[in-house]
């Protein structure tokens, strides 16, 4: 009797091994941890007034199902210091707001880079869509765009000199006609130096 349950004793511990083994070995199969998302922010300042902030970016670098590199990005505009309507965003070449021109042209790495606001708009990485501002100068733009990344590469915003966003007076017409003066919102309203975030 006694060898019969030091018998079930050693069958107990071989399955209690056996299970355990494999427990390990399904948890080799699952990632430890998830991909980190990439993620960067800024926080906007009037270009009038650079003690007021307006507003904040953020912008979320995810990948395709085909490995192409999307950025989430998600403005908010909540200041009387821009007015109601519609009005120009793009990603600036530099990463300086001091004094807003400082960001220089739409942001466009490449070969051919041409990043004169009015002269190749819309064909810059940097162009987004308009944001609009209602009557309480609340604002907010969801968009996606496939022309920038935050991760390195060719089409990088944190290449050398950064990147900035700007908010203009005006709306963008998209430039449906060529160059045209002020066809891609005119003077700058805010601005805000994109940085990377946790
Ligand atoms: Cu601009």
């Amino acid at each position: 009797m006694a060898r019969y349950r030091l018998i079930s004793a050693g069958v107990a511990l071989l399955l209690f091994v056996s299970h355990h083994q494999i427990l390990a070995e399904e948890s080799i199969d699952v990632p430890v941890e998830p991909l980190s998302e990439k993620v960067a922010q800024a926080i906007l300042h009037s270009c009038a007034d650079a003690e007021g902030q307006v507003g904040t970016l953020m912008l979320r670098e995810r990948v395709s199902d085909e490995g192409l590199k999307l950025v989430d990005v998600e403005l908010r505009i909540s200041s009387d210091l821009i007015e109601a309507g519609k009005h120009a965003v793009h990603i600036h070449e530099t990463a300086n707001c001091t004094p807003c021109g400082a960001a220089k042209g739409h942001f466009d790495p490449g070969p051919h880079s041409n990043s004169s606001p009015d002269g190749n708009h819309p064909f810059h990485m940097g162009d987004l869509p308009n944001i609009e501002v209602d009557e309480n100068h609340q604002g907010t733009l969801l968009t996606t765009t496939s022309r920038i990344t935050l991760s390195d590469g060719p089409l990088s915003i944190f290449d050398a000199d950064g990147s900035a966003v700007i908010v203009h007076v005006n709306a963008d017409t998209y430039c449906p006609h060529g160059e045209d003066a002020g066809c891609a919102g005119g003077a700058r309203a805010a601005c805000g130096l994109i940085q990377h975030a946790e």
